[in-house]
């Protein structure tokens, strides 16, 4: 069995990768979603204020990525998704005369229960490559790619065995992301280009994502893959959004069979129910025999971002539980996590366990 490197010195700080090309990423035009018009809630400042809880807290070393293989992508997305989301926003200017700092957004979508074309329009290919009303900026790309390459170096120092543990704060974020489509503010899939750049390696990966949505994006990327684990605790999605994916029944098919395990809780959870459900993510991750922890770390689960409702006081046992109860190196990249001071208490609060 391929082994993941494990440190022999004990390090007492922990690398955070962060790419100031994110800030190229930070949409700005209000959205309705079910009958309310709301400003964007993934936006740059969520890394800035991440960024300056850190550095309050102390004990982490801030790097910056080098810059990114892009046929590592090809690891998780199909090529013609990624020439689309590359030439998306200077095409659709082209079309609509749109200005440089417009927000590109779909508004047609595939009939659905008809085979679908690949449209050439870009209107037509912003339906055709999301299943949401996320905007295409001038910089989305390279932010989105700027993400990607946070993953990509966390997953890489963590399998030279240099580090235990490594943390990717990725924005926008990924879990959402798919093989050919964007949703969900996830444009590429951190998570799962971490994992799978991981098993290339020959590394049996093990994710568990405790983001509080479904991790739809990275189930369908390893959907039929055996060889990576993919464990998502999540608000139940009869409710919550991505509503058509994060349901029990859903195992993974061929060779994935069984390596897909999805643990919905009711909404409002509090800890006595989340407890049970990150044992048995433990426990899943342990059985497959995972070299290596790919964690897609959302802080959403927290009752000020109104799916599950966390409390400050249940990071520190999340980050414990993930830390001890595998006793894996682990990548863990930034996914989602919202409101008033949830970034800020969460994130250290998760990643001193692994410091
Ligand atoms: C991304 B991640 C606003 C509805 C929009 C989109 C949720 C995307 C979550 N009330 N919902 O944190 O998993
Ligand atoms: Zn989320």
């Amino acid at each position: 069995m391929p082994r993941v490197g494990r440190p022999t010195l004990v390090d007492s700080t922990m690398i955070v990768y962060s790419h100031p090309d994110h800030r190229l990423h930070d949409p700005v035009e209000p959205h309705r979603f079910g009958g309310l018009l709301l400003p964007p809630a993934e936006t740059a400042s969520r890394s800035e204020r991440i960024l300056r809880a850190l550095s309050d807290q102390g004990g982490f070393e801030v790097r910056v990525p080098e810059e990114i293989d892009e046929n590592d992508l090809l690891l998780v997305h199909e090529q013609p998704y990624l020439e689309f989301l590359r030439s998306a926003h200077s095409r659709w200017r082209e079309v609509t005369g749109g200005p440089a700092d417009g927000e590109a957004v779909a508004y047609i979508r595939p009939l659905p229960g008809m085979p679908r074309r690949q449209p050439t329009h870009v209107d037509a290919q912003l339906g055709y490559y999301s299943n949401d009303v996320d905007p295409i900026l001038e910089g989305t790309w390279r932010a989105a790619l700027s993400a990607a390459a946070c993953a990509l170096a966390a997953a890489r120092d963590v399998y030279r065995g240099e580090e235990t543990a490594v943390y990717a704060l990725c924005r926008p974020p990924g879990h959402h992301a798919g093989p050919a489509a964007f949703g969900g503010y996830c444009y590429l899939n951190n998570t799962a280009l971490a994992a799978a750049w991981l098993a290339s390696q020959g590394a049996k990966v093990g994710i568990v994502d405790v983001d509080t949505h479904h991790g739809n994006g990275t189930q369908a990327v390893f959907w039929n893959r055996g060889d990576v684990l993919t464990v998502s605790i999540h608000g139940d999605p009869e409710v919550h959004f991505p509503f058509f994916a994060g349901f029990p029944e859903e195992t993974g098919e061929g060779a994935g069979a069984g390596a897909n395990l999805n643990l919905p809780l009711p909404s409002g959870a509090l800890w006595d129910e989340y407890a049970p459900a990150l044992d048995r993510a433990l426990s899943a991750v342990d059985a497959f025999g995972a070299d290596v922890l790919v964690a897609a770390l959302g802080v959403d689960t927290h009752a000020a971002d109104r799916v599950l409702a966390l409390g400050d006081d249940d990071y520190p046992s999340i980050g414990e539980a993930l830390m001890t109860g595998l006793q894996l190196p682990s990548v863990l990249v930034q996914e989602g996590g919202y409101g008033e001071g949830v970034l800020e208490s969460a994130v250290p609060a998760v990643l001193a366990a692994f410091a």
